[in-house]
């Protein structure tokens, strides 16, 4: 633990809502549900409108309709929300080499590392003005939290949404994490969560009271000792750079396409080998094996296998992809072939649960294609997704509002104009396009600057406003909550 708030952790407001928020003037101000809105679609997030229904994250889309039936209900676009996280991480990267993603609208940042900060003051002031550049190149908000440990960091940031900056002064920790409840705490989910409650250990003061070996005792060994810790707001995980990568692999695509079956083994020997060598090179260990085999037609298929424990050993990652070979048809040929290893096993509890949202996050993206795929002529009725964006040849650009019964609606408007008015086509309508998403945030290199000082500027003074900084710790206390590192 160090003495000084310079672990920064920044996450996105309602992050995919409010991009579209900002993509479509009519919607700004307004309930707004993005996610799956198949019949077995789930929510993706909504924006904070929404919210005040009672409509979240991972809730069923029927139920979030029936809460919240005149919100606008949209399908996700991963390819644009990537383009800004991609924006937002660049602005990260300028603080600090060490940015440790952990999800698209999601990371730490060290601060001291990067020479950004060094102490409170400093700390604070490369929150606001990250505030404000995110806002001036993206468009959008994101909240700040800023503490001496990666767990607080996290703790402030969520104290700060929507749109704001919370610092926890080193020394305030305990005293601020002791009333919180035991699921606040990385590491603690439902199932650990319910278990502490069967013990009557409700809060972080509880888990602390308990002591150690009673934890130890109740949940086991590692995960015992790290809830201990950091009920005592003891952290020292470091900020790890390039730690998207959760997995290891390597490919290669053949000029020409491999028919003989003992070739293609052979080749994904060497894949394994070659695989297993980056993994080492990483000081890495994982515990899901992948094949990837593209076929003779352009068809992609992944086989997967999940060995009880991690593994870097050469031997038995050959042996698991030639088991998942056996179970792939190759005789048209095969053109690129693949070996990964994911599961990678150096992460954190709290780096599992980021995973387990990525993964989330990718399943709900196979499901819903981003793009169309290909060339392939798609049904007109197909082409027209809610919320994606549209291209009329006369009335300009605008986004679909919904289709149905040959028809489609368009609503006309872009980020910078005002809300727009809805159109209806027919599905096949020769003079509408499907279209790329617009820039957010529309800038000449000079006009960049000066807005994004402008916004800087108006930030700090809102930013100042909320700034909690331990406020009203009592100095008898000092002493106890001052937590030297494990
Ligand atoms: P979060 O940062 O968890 O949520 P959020 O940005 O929507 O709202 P908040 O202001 O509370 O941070 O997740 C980021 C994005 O990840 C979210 O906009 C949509 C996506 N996501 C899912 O697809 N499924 C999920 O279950 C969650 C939690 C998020
Ligand atoms: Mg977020
Ligand atoms: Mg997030």
């Amino acid at each position: 633990m160090r003495n000084a708030p310079t672990i920064l952790h920044l996450d996105m407001d309602a992050f995919y809502a409010q991009a579209e928020q900002a993509s479509k003037p009519s919607l700004r101000g307004k309930a707004v549900v993005v996610g799956g809105l198949g019949p077995r679609g789930v929510v993706a997030t909504a924006s904070y409108e929404a919210r005040t229904f009672g409509v979240h994250s991972a809730m069923p889309m029927a139920q979030a309709r029936r809460l919240a039936p005149n919100a606008a209900y949209l399908v996700p676009r991963f390819g644009f929300y990537r383009s800004i996280s991609d924006q937002v991480m660049a602005l990260l990267r300028a603080l600090s080499p060490l940015v440790e993603p952990l999800s698209l609208d999601e990371a730490f940042v060290d601060l001291e590392a990067g020479g950004t900060a060094w102490d409170g003051e400093s700390a604070l002031l490369a929150g606001i003005r990250l505030r404000a550049d995110i806002r001036a190149v993206t468009g959008l908000t994101g909240s700040v939290g800023l503490a001496s440990c990666k767990m607080l960091a996290k703790i402030a940031s969520e104290q700060a949404k929507p749109d704001g900056l919370v610092l926890i002064e080193p020394g305030t920790e305990r005293a601020l994490l002791g009333p919180m409840p035991v699921r606040t705490l990385p590491g603690v989910g439902p199932a650990t969560g319910d278990h502490l409650r069967r013990a009557g250990i409700t809060t972080v003061d509880e888990i602390a009271e308990a002591g150690e070996d009673e934890l130890v005792r109740m949940v086991g060994k590692a995960h015992g000792h790290a809830l201990y810790a950091m009920a005592l707001a003891r952290d020292d995980r470091p900020v790890v750079a390039e730690r998207e990568t959760k997995s290891v692999s390597v490919e290669d695509t053949y000029d020409l396409d491999i028919h003989d079956r003992v070739r293609v083994g052979l080749e994904v020997r060497r894949l394994a080998d070659r695989c297993v060598r980056r993994l080492r090179e990483s000081g890495l260990s994982g515990r899901t094996i992948v094949l990837k085999v593209r076929r003779y037609d352009f068809s992609t298929l992944t086989r997967s296998e999940t060995l009880r424990g991690p593994t870097d050993d050469p031997g038995v990652v050959r042996e698991a992809a030639a088991r998942l070979l056996d179970s792939v048809d190759t005789t048209g040929g095969v053109r690129l072939l693949g070996v990964g290893v994911s599961g990678l096993a150096d992460f954190t509890q709290e780096d599992l649960f980021a995973q387990a949202a990525e993964e989330r996050a990718d399943l709900s993206e196979e499901e819903v294609p981003d793009e169309p795929v290909g060339e392939e002529p798609v049904p007109a009725e197909h082409r027209w997704r809610p919320g994606h964006d549209v291209r009329h040849a006369e009335l300009g650009h605008g986004w679909v509002q919904g289709s149905g019964l040959g028809r489609v609606t368009v609503r006309f408007e872009t980020p910078e104009s005002e809300p727009g008015r809805v159109r209806t086509f027919r599905v096949d309508d020769p003079e509408l396009a499907v279209a790329e998403p617009l820039p957010l945030v529309r800038r000449t290199p000079e006009e960049g600057d000066s807005a994004a000082e402008e916004a800087a500027e108006k930030a700090a003074g809102k930013a100042a406003e909320r700034f909690v900084a331990g406020e009203g710790t009592p100095d008898q206390t000092e002493s106890l909550q001052r937590v030297k590192g494990v």
